[in-house]
């Protein structure tokens, strides 16, 4: 099996400092929590960025401070920014870190029930947002919520607005989207395999990101299928039932640590690259 990747999605656009008080928000938390992080066995920072006051921003000035800060203290970092920002945000705020050509970015691909919430992402938006990742040289992580929004990533991927190799990951748990159950991905894997063999491509690489109480049980499931890992304080932030973690880097420590009892190799970000860049 291919070393682990564990990407850690260290602030979200939801979280609050009232619910977890360990939230990074300012460039200068985030750039240590991404640090953390990776001496815990993370290579990828998923990235979001917040003003000060804690509001979530998709200002490229914002997202270069916060990016300028993590390569400082975490140079190997691979950092993937979001396009999918807050609920409720516009698509062109949405596009604008992209032009900071960060190495990889996020690409939803689907329109949803986000809890209380509807996440827009309409087909044209998504098409957009994938041209203009194609024109500033940024790979994207195409962010699965439902087994349709898989279907259509190959559809794209047939009509050439989508290149191999693929990166998916599934994001389980959301209200609105496919809960985290067992089964629910093991299908979704094998019709990513199914479609990727008509699709004529090799099996792309995958991972997870389980919400809520979902994301541990979902990890373990990913080490053992071969499958990548997300945690962190976007999608889940206790450490047990009731009990919040202490930090990103307790989540990441944890999946890292599991892996290795398990006989999973943990990826450097060196390894990382080769598995997600081929370099
Ligand atoms: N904040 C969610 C509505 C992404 O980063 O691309 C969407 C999200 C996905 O976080
Ligand atoms: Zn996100």
């Amino acid at each position: 099996m291919k070393p682990l990747i564990i990407t850690c999605a260290i602030t979200g656009a939801e979280t609050t400092r009232e619910r977890q008080p360990a939230l990074p928000i300012t460039p200068s938390e985030q750039a240590r929590a991404s640090r953390e992080c990776l001496e815990a066995g993370a290579s990828v920072i998923h990235l979001h960025v917040r003003e000060d006051d804690g509001r979530p921003s998709q200002r490229p000035e914002r997202f270069s401070e916060a990016i300028t800060a993590i390569r400082r203290e975490a140079p190997g970092a691979i950092i993937q920014i979001s396009t999918g920002g807050a609920v409720g945000e516009s698509i062109e705020n949405r596009a604008l870190p992209l032009s900071l050509k960060p190495e990889m970015a996020s690409l939803n691909l689907g329109t949803m029930n986000f809890g209380e919430d509807i996440f827009y992402n309409h087909p044209k938006d998504i098409v957009g947002l994938a041209g203009k990742m194609r024109e500033q040289g940024v790979v994207p992580e195409l962010e699965i919520y439902e087994v349709g929004m898989l279907e259509s990533a190959f559809r794209l991927f047939k009509q050439g607005v989508l290149q191999a190799p693929l990166h998916v990951q599934f994001v389980l748990g959301v209200p609105g989207g496919m809960s985290g159950e067992p089964g629910n991905l093991v299908f979704l894997v094998q019709r990513l395999s199914a479609l990727s063999s008509q699709a004529g491509i090799a099996m792309p690489d995958w991972g997870v990101a389980g919400i809520g109480r979902y994301q541990l049980p979902l990890a373990v499931q990913s080490i053992l299928m071969g499958g990548h890992v997300r945690v962190g304080f976007e999608d889940n932030i206790y450490f047990s039932k009731g009990v919040p973690a202490s930090s990103n880097a307790q989540l990441v420590g944890r999946v890292a640590e599991i892996a290795r009892g398990m006989g999973r190799e943990v990826a450097t970000p060196a390894q990382a690259r080769t598995v997600l860049f081929g370099s």
